[in-house]
């Protein structure tokens, strides 16, 4: 600790000229905003941030979460003096294969925690890391997690995002004194300096959160280091430093005149000799730019041998909590293996007939019992979206509390979304987080970004249809199956569908869609369900063809004349149809199809098998009949569906009017016959 300021100057002047130099070479980048931020960071990284330079995936490592991701060059150029990116590596900033993509999400073995490109989203999932800190504190007792620090830097276009409210009354509320908030005030955004957008006092906002809030010149290494002791030494309450920087520090134009607090330096490249003035302003050499002072090699490597007796003392504590809790230890390793939990899936007991969304509460209750790591959350609906499955078992956060396991996110779903994406992030728990259908539009950012980044998050999404009724349209779900089941056609970077989306059939399917979400560990899940009691599938029915994604019900005729395709409740409503086209020896196969993604990728023999080519397909779905066209071709047959926003009336007089009944499945399916 304690290095010189002129050492720990030179040091940031130096993520300044590799940073600019990134963009300069790569055409294309962010240079002011990284070059002003390039002191916070590197009297962080040089002084304060507790990592394993040998062991990143050290659970009980701090966390930095970089909101601003399109200030990528500084964390880049920040790891390169750390030795986790090569000068040849910064060089190739953003071109094809190359690790220094434009806007990283997240690779631990490189240090990066998480950046984010759509800005606000990164500080809320550094809030949910911290909310992740220490229910792991609560719930293992290994004194690393309460030792952790989660660092969010926030620029002001997240502070302008909306969610940063959301994100700033979570972490107030629930006191998280383990998160230090930076917002690089520099009063210079893309397209405009703030003043023309922004006159808040936002020191004056983050207080009435509940936050401790310190103003510094944060391009300045002595005051920068003050404000993060002071930071960490908050108790009950986050911390946020607004740190006023200069946009584009050092920067000089062609001409040599300064070019600094410059909108031009936000997202292009400083230019010709504007980069060479800016260059040698800095003390580097804009012929050979890629180079690492040595009196900055130097203080690195002390903090290299510092962070090896820090952690030597860390390991110390955690093995004798480790002698002390054989048990929890073992535990602890499995909950960030990232593995499936065991779970005893026959101690789900579900009630016949019922709502989808009771039979999820069935399963969560059980869930909270046998899987002591998962986090639910609900956006103020616990009782409506049934989450209080699995509240009834535990009990919510709150300051100082974190023995619970459920998280009340008050009515802010993209903040809820963000905070459980933030808990993946950090590992070691399982989030789930609930609402209703309709607002999962409020979510769809984050549900992006949990499927890019390949994050095991479950949503649970209920009353999925217009069948919420009296609530009228605002409240009813017709187009958002379509728009989330577009992201099972989206493959991640690892060739699979980035999201499982289930909706089940009846209660026993909601059981084998939950199992199916609890193993899904790779991808985000969601569980589509219904608000009002469905009848069940027939007697025998095998619930454990659902992981096929579409299967043959009980029931169903062998050779026959018409498939009748269909998920969740409108499944029972082509049984009840079925039993009338049998009366006049129409044989019906019926087949629910909790995801098409998954039927997608079973062999194109089980396909054939379950829609046989050739013969005369009727689909039925309460979204757009886009949901199931693919399914249903048109020259096989029809899809009924909706096309309009919903109306407001009791579900049952909305069935009859807009034809969801057994009677009009009759007659659509005899119309093609
Ligand atoms: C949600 C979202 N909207 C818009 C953008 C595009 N964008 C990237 S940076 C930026 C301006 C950000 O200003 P600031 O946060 O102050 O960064 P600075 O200019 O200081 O580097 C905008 C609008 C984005 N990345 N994310
Ligand atoms: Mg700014």
């Amino acid at each position: 600790m304690s290095n010189s300021i002129q050492v720990l100057n030179h040091a940031a002047d130096n993520i300044r000229i590799l940073a600019a130099s990134m963009v300069e070479k790569a055409k294309s980048g962010h240079p002011g905003g990284a070059m002003g931020g390039a002191d916070f960071i590197n009297v962080l990284y040089s002084e304060f941030l507790q990592y394993d330079p040998e062991k990143p995936e050290w659970v009980g490592r701090d966390r930095f979460f970089l909101d601003p991701g399109h200030m990528a060059p500084m964390l880049y150029s920040q790891l390169a003096l750390i030795g986790k990116f090569t000068l040849d590596e910064l060089a190739q900033l953003r071109q094809w294969g190359s690790p220094t993509t434009g806007h990283p999400e997240f690779e631990v073995a490189r240090g990066i925690e998480n950046t984010s490109g759509p800005l606000g989203q990164g500080h809320v999932f550094a809030i949910g890391a911290a909310i992740a800190a220490k229910f792991l504190a609560a719930h293992t007792g290994n004194p690393s997690f309460s030792k952790e620090t989660i660092y969010a830097y926030i620029s002001d276009g997240g502070i302008e995002e909306e969610i940063s409210q959301g994100g700033a009354r979570i972490a107030g509320i629930l006191g998280l004194d383990n998160l230090v908030m930076f917002y690089d005030s520099n009063d210079i955004q893309l397209s405009t300096e703030t003043k023309e957008v922004m006159n808040e006092d936002t020191a004056a906002k983050y207080r009435a959160l509940g936050w401790e809030v310190k103003t510094i010149n944060g391009n300045d290494a002595a005051q920068i280091r003050e404000a993060i002791q002071w930071a960490k030494g908050v108790q009950g309450k986050p911390a946020l430093i607004i740190g006023k920087c200069i946009m584009g520090k050092g920067a000089r134009k062609d001409d040599g005149s300064s070019y600094e607090a410059n909108c031009k330096t936000h997202g292009a490249p400083l230019g010709g000799d504007a980069y060479r003035n800016t260059i040698k302003n800095l003390g580097g050499d804009p012929d050979n730019p890629f180079q690492i002072f040595d009196d900055v090699k130097e203080m690195y490597a002390k903090r290299a041998a510092e962070l090896k007796d820090i952690c030597a003392a860390r390991y110390a504590e955690e093995a004798a909590w480790a002698a002390a809790n054989p048990d929890k230890a073992v535990q602890q390793a499995e909950w960030f293996s990232g593995s499936a939990p065991k779970v005893d899936w026959t101690a789900v007991q579900q009630k016949a007939n019922d709502a989808t969304r009771s039979a999820s509460a069935a399963v969560l209750s059980v869930l909270a019992e046998q899987v002591p790591n998962m986090i639910c959350a609900s956006a103020d609906l616990s009782n409506s979206d049934k989450t209080d499955g699995f509240l009834k078992k535990t009990h919510a956060f709150t300051a100082g509390d974190f023995s619970g396991a459920f998280f009340q996110a008050g009515v802010a779903e993209l903040t809820m979304a963000c905070c459980c994406i933030g808990m993946a992030l950090h590992g070691g728990v399982i989030p789930a987080c609930g609402t209703f259908f309709v607002f999962s539009d409020y979510m769809k950012p984050a549900v992006r970004m949990a499927a890019l980044m390949e994050l095991p998050v479950k949503f649970i999404w209920t009353h999925d249809a217009f069948r919420v009724g009296e609530d009228g349209p605002t409240h009813e779900p017709v187009e958002q199956e379509a728009q989330i089941r577009l992201m099972e056609k989206l493959q991640n970077h690892s060739g699979k569908n980035s999201m499982l989306v289930l909706r089940p059939a009846d209660a026993k399917e909601t059981t084998a869609a939950w199992k199916l979400a609890m193993e899904n560990t790779t991808t985000p899940s969601a569980l589509i369900l219904s608000r009002q009691n469905i009848a069940d599938l027939p007697e025998g029915n095998d619930y454990s063809q659902a992981a096929k994604g579409a299967y043959i019900v009980a029931g169903s005729d062998a050779n026959p004349d018409v498939v009748l395709v269909a998920s969740g409740s409108e499944v029972s409503t082509l049984v009840a149809g079925a039993e009338l086209l049998r009366k006049e020896g129409i044989k019906c196969s019926i087949v629910s199809v909790p995801s098409e993604g998954l039927f997608r990728t079973q062999t194109a023999d089980y396909q054939s098998k379950i829609l046989p080519a050739n013969v005369k397909k009727f689909g039925l779905t309460a979204g757009l009949p886009v949901n199931l066209e693919g399914l249903v071709p048109r020259n096989e047959g029809i899809v009924w569906g909706l096309s309009s926003f919903g109306f407001s009336a009791p579900y049952k007089v909305l069935d009859e009017k807009l034809g969801f009944t057994a009677e009009n499945v009759y007659k659509q399916v005899k119309s093609i016959l």
